[in-house]
C-alpha cells in the first residue's frame, strides 16, 4: 500500500476506537503561553534602545536564566541567529513586567499537560485527569470543554470537577514565547528554519510544584487511571530537582503496582544532573517519546559521546544511529517503547510487535500536521484535512537505508528482537507555529497505539 494508503487506513482505524480509551492522568506542567509573532522593525528598534553591544553579547552564549532586558533579547536573537529551540526562566519583576508591556498575539493552553488535556479531552473525548499547578481564571478559560478534570478538595473529600469549575483565584504562569519563521532577519541575522525563544515568567512549572492534592491524594486521584503521561522535569536544577523527584518516584510506584502504563514526554533537559537523574527513574515508564536534540543529550550522559556527535551530523537525521541510540536505552532502562520523531520521520522501537504501532505513529503525523498549520487542533475535522499534506520526499532517502539495513517493508521490521517501526510525516510548508507540535506528536502516538490494540 502507499503511505496516503497506510494514511487513510491508520486514520480511520483510530478515529473509530480513540473515544473508548480509558482515563489518562497527566502531570505535571500546564501553563499559559502568550504567543508573541515577532516583528523584525520592532524587535531591531528594542534591541537599538537597549544597547547593541550589550544584547550581542547575550546572541553568543545563553545566560542561565533571565535578570535583565538585554539578556531577554539577546536570547532571542541567540535563538533567531541559529534556528533553534531555547526556553528560559524568567527571574526579574521588571523583565516579567516588560514582556507583559511588549504584549502578544493570542493566548493559549501550555505546558505539555495543558496541550495534551485539551487535545485528549477536548479534541478526542478521552477523560483526563490533569495536574494544574496554578489555576486562575485566565487558565482555566483556555481549557476545551469535554471530559477534562482536575482534582479538588471539598470537605476533605477529592472530587473531579472541569477546571472552570474549580473557582480558583490562583496565579497565572505565564510563558512568553517568541516565534519567529524560517528566513526572519533581524540586524545582521537570517533564521536558518522558523522556531522560538520562551521566557518562562512562571514560579510553579519551573520547580516542577506539586499541588496538595496531588501530594496528599494521589491514590485515590490515579485509581481508576488506564494510562498516564508524565512531564515537566525539564527546568529542574542540580540544586532543587531532589524533591520534587522523591515525589515523581512515589508516583511512579503507585503507578507501577496498578500496572498502568506511564509515558514519559523527555524535553530538552539543560542541567547535566537532572537528565542523569531521569535516566535513572526511566526503568520505571513504560515509553518514552523524544526528538534528536534530546535523544542525543541522553547518549552524552550515557557516555556515547560518538552516538550523541552523529544524531545530530546530518539532515535528515541518520536513522541507524537513531536506531542504535534507541536500542542503547531500551536496554539499559528496560523501557518497552521508545517513540523518536525528528522533522521528517517518525520511528518506534517496540518490545512488542503488530501494526497498530505503525498505525498510531501515522495518525500522530497527522495531527501533528493540523497543530503546524493552524497552531491548535480545534477538531478532529482538522486532523483529517491533513491527509492532503503531501508526505514528506525528502525522507525517501532514509527509507531506502532502513530498507537495506534493516529489511524494513511497509514502515515495519525485526532487529534484534524488537519491532522497528517508521514512517514519513506530512511536513506543512508555512507552519503557523512551532510551540506544543511535539507533545501533539507523543500524545496522539501513545493514547492512540492503545486504542487499537488488538
Ligand atoms: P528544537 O530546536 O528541534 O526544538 O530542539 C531543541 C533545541 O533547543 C536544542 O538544540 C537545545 O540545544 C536548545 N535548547 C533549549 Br529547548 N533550551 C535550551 C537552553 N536552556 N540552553 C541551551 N539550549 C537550549
Ligand atoms: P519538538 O518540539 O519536540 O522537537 O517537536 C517538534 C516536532 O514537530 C518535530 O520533531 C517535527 O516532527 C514536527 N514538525 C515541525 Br518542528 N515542523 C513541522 C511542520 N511544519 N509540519 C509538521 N510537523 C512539523
Ligand atoms: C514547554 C514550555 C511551554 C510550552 C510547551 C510546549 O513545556 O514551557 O510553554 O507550551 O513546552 O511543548
Amino acid at each position: 500500500m502507499s503511505w496516503d494508503g497506510l494514511y487513510a487506513s491508520a486514520f480511520e482505524k483510530v478515529r473509530e476506537r480513540i473515544g473508548k480509551v480509558g482515563k489518562v492522568l497527566l502531570a505535571y506542567n500546564t501553563n499559559i503561553d502568550a504567543v508573541h509573532y515577532l516583528k523584525s522593525g520592532d524587535l531591531e528598534e528594542r534591541i537599538r534602545r537597549t544597547g547593541i553591544d550589550e544584547v550581542l553579547k547575550y546572541s553568543e552564549e545563553l545566560p542561565e536564566n533571565i535578570k535583565s532586558v538585554p539578556q531577554l533579547l539577546g536570547s532571542i536573537l541567540w535563538s533567531v541567529k541559529r534556528g533553534k529551540a531555547a526556553e528560559l526562566f524568567v527571574e526579574s519583576c521588571p523583565v516579567r513586567f516588560y514582556m507583559k508591556r511588549w504584549g502578544w498575539n493570542e493566548l493559549r493552553m501550555g505546558g505539555q499537560v495543558g496541550i495534551m488535556a485539551n487535545l485528549l479531552g477536548g479534541v478526542y473525548g478521552v477523560p483526563v485527569i490533569a495536574h494544574v499547578p496554578q489555576l486562575s481564571r485566565l487558565q482555566a478559560g483556555l481549557f476545551k470543554n469535554g471530559p477534562i478534570y482536575v482534582p479538588k478538595l471539598v470537605d476533605g473529600e477529592v472530587k473531579l470537577v472541569h477546571p472552570r469549575e474549580f473557582g480558583g483565584e490562583e496565579e497565572s504562569c505565564l510563558h512568553h514565547i517568541y516565534e519567529f519563521p524560517r528566513g526572519f532577519r533581524v540586524l545582521d541575522f537570517e533564521a536558518p528554519r522558523e522556531n522560538r525563544f520562551i521566557g518562562a515568567a512562571d514560579d510553579y512549572n519551573t520547580t516542577l510544584f506539586i499541588r496538595d492534592e496531588f501530594r496528599e491524594y494521589f491514590d485515590e486521584i490515579a485509581s481508576n487511571a488506564e494510562l498516564a503521561v508524565v512531564s515537566g522535569l525539564q527546568a529542574l536544577t542540580a540544586e532543587n530537582y531532589a524533591e520534587p523527584f522523591e515525589m515523581i518516584r512515589a508516583n511512579l510506584e503507585v503507578l507501577n503496582e496498578r500496572n498502568v502504563p506511564v509515558h514519559l514526554e523527555f524535553a530538552f533537559t539543560p542541567d547535566e544532573t537532572v537528565r542523569k537523574a531521569i535516566l535513572d527513574l526511566l526503568p520505571k515508564f513504560w515509553s518514552v517519546g523524544l526528538n534528536e536534540v534530546e535523544l542525543a543529550s541522553i547518549m552524552e550522559v550515557m557516555g556515547e559521546r560518538k552516538l550523541a556527535e552523529k544524531l545530530l551530523a546530518d539532515d535528515p537525521v541518520d536513522p541507524v544511529a537513531v536506531t542504535e541510540a534507541m536500542f542503547k536505552l531500551a536496554e539499559k532502562t528496560g523501557v518497552k517503547r521508545i517513540h523518536f520523531h525528528t522533522y521528517g520521520y517518525y520511528l518506534a522501537l517496540t518490545e512488542y510487535r503488530g501494526e497498530f504501532v505503525r498505525d498510531a505513529i501515522l495518525f500522530a503525523a497527522l495531527a501533528a500536521a493540523a497543530k503546524a498549520k493552524l497552531g491548535d487542533v480545534p477538531s478532529i475535522n482538522e486532523v483529517v484535512e491533513a491527509m492532503d499534506v503531501p508526505v514528506n520526499k525528502k525522507v525517501e532517502s532514509v527509507e531506502e537505508t532502513l530498507v537495506r539495513e534493516y529489511g524494513m517493508n511497509e514502515g515495519m521490521a525485526e532487529v534484534n528482537g524488537y519491532q522497528l517501526a517508521f514512517i514519513p510525516t506530512k511536513i506543512v510548508e508555512k507552519p503557523k507555529s512551532t510551540v506544543g507540535i511535539g507533545d501533539t506528536i507523543s500524545s496522539s502516538a501513545f493514547v492512540g497505539e492503545f486504542a487499537i490494540r488488538p
